[in-house]
């Protein structure tokens, strides 16, 4: 990181003190914007560095419910509204034990440049809460979903914060939380929520969108040096939305996904993923990744190791921070892997992504190749907003052009910074000067 801006991010430590995933996720950012604040000094004059780390409003609550015995939990509630300069502040919820502050705070900070980069008027939040739906009924998610928004409705809205889902939460928690909201506020507000099901209010497209445009990312990427996904191995971790979704498209495209995984361990599957099998199993019932193993002969499940052990051409990690470590990136690059799409936020350890850079591996970091997600739930915003709905393929080509554009604006401002082919330099600087340039228009604020 660039002397200039050290004092910034020596007061990011200062106040935020323990919150490590957040350190790391500004340290990344900062690192790749020395030759921006050179070449653009009004940014400090405003002091837009300062400003940008710390989030326009914080929201902390208890989450009180009663689970099926009767007896009384409390969890906590979370909703960091970062920064609403180009739009309502807009991004998921995360329901699962290891949130903290520090973890929604890195995803908020992240979701600032991302749901720039994608063009439309989305500002950046995110939220959630360290309870864990594994294991729960419907009936205590439902009593959960509606405790936490007995709080939350009276700070988000239409025109002020869209939360969506993220991990552990998706159409199910979507559908509690609407409804509570509807009921609280007696407003049919669609646009309040997106992610929500079909039948009311809901996107084509949303549900795939994650997945989707991480694969077309890394289409796009591998398009830049002659290659394509066809006939390629492609790994892909985690086994949820994202996951699921990205080895629908790979497989689409003529890939072949050898492997997926959940917190329990990975599963190689040398045929190909039987896609309905893992749906079925994830999506209905709610199962785990050794119930595939039980129904499919000739996969197997690794319960230690790491997943990108397996040697692929393509990598998609899609489950969550951290996740792909040096170790695994000299692994990846031993077995001649060609592009690295990150489909989950922040997946891949500094170490990790310089390591994959330094390889000339094709490296598409989270806040571009993900942004597929975040670009359909404007679009399910546009619908609610137009009262309108677009069909599947309509949709699924404005996520197209969208994924295209992010990587083609991610190209150019690396080429223009003088570093040809940097994803990383190119989404960051792309994303902050968008953002950055809106906040000195906005005045101090
Ligand atoms: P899901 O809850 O649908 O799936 C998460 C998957 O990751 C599960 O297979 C889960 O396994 C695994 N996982 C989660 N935490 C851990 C952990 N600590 N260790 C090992 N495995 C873990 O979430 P999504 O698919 O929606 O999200 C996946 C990633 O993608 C996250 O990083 C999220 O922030 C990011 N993302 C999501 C978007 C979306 O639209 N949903 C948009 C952009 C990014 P298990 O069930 O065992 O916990
Ligand atoms: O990380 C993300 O971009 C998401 N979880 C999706 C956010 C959204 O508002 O659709």
């Amino acid at each position: 990181m660039e002397d200039r801006l050290q004092p910034a991010f020596a007061e990011v430590l200062r106040r935020n003190p323990g919150e490590v995933e957040f350190h790391q996720a500004v340290r990344e950012v900062f690192e790749s914007l020395g030759p921006v604040l050179r070449k653009n000094p009004q940014y400090a004059e405003a002091a837009v560095l300062e400003r940008i780390c710390e989030p326009e409003r914080q929201i902390i609550f208890r989450v009180p419910w009663v689970d099926d015995t009767g007896r009384v939990r409390i969890n906590r509630g979370f909703r960091v509204e970062y920064n609403s300069a180009l739009g309502p502040f807009k991004g998921g919820l995360r329901f699962h034990p290891s949130v903290y502050l520090g973890i929604v705070k890195f995803l908020g900070f992240e979701q600032i440049f991302k749901n720039a980069l994608t063009g439309l008027p989305i500002g950046g939040g995110k939220g959630g809460s360290d309870f864990d739906p594994r294991g729960r009924s419907d009936g205590e998610v439902m009593r959960f979903c509606q405790s936490f928004m007995t709080e939350l409705y009276r700070h988000i809205g239409e025109y002020t914060d869209v939360p969506a889902g993220d991990i552990g939460v998706g159409a199910r928690e979507i559908g509690y939380l609407f409804g509570q909201y509807k009921r609280i506020t007696n407003r049919y507000e669609s646009g309040v929520l997106t992610g929500k099901g079909l039948t009311w209010g809901g996107s084509l497209v949303r549900k795939e969108a994650t997945g989707y445009g991480s694969v077309l990312f890394a289409q796009s990427m591998l398009g830049t040096v002659g290659e394509s996904l066809d006939g390629r191995r492609v790994s892909i971790s985690g086994s949820g939305n994202v996951a699921i979704y990205a080895a629908e498209k790979a497989q689409q495209l003529g890939g072949r996904v050898v492997t997926f995984s959940d917190s329990s361990g990975y599963v190689v599957d040398e045929a190909g993923v039987d896609l309905s099998l893992l749906k079925e199993i994830k999506e209905v019932e709610r199962g785990r990744v050794s119930d595939y193993i039980a129904r499919r002969p000739g996969a197997r499940l690794v319960k230690d190791g790491s997943i990108w052990d397996v040697p692929t051409d393509v990598a998609l990690p899609c489950a969550t921070q951290n996740e792909l470590t040096e170790a695994d990136a000299k692994q990846l690059v031993a077995n001649g892997v060609r592009a690295v799409a990150e489909g989950a936020n922040m997946p891949s350890t500094p170490e990790a992504v310089a390591l994959l850079r330094e390889a000339g591996v094709l490296f598409g970091p989270g806040k571009a190749a993900n942004a597929g997600g975040v670009a359909t739930s404007a679009l399910e915003m546009q619908q609610n907003a137009s009262r309108d709905s677009w069909s599947f393929g309509h949709t699924e080509d404005r996520l197209a052009e969208i994924m295209v554009s992010i990587h083609d604006n991610c190209l150019a401002t690396a080429d223009e910074y003088d570093v040809p082919g940097d994803y990383v330099v190119g989404a960051n600087v792309r994303g902050f000067t968008q953002v950055a340039d809106a906040m000195i228009a906005l005045g101090v604020v």
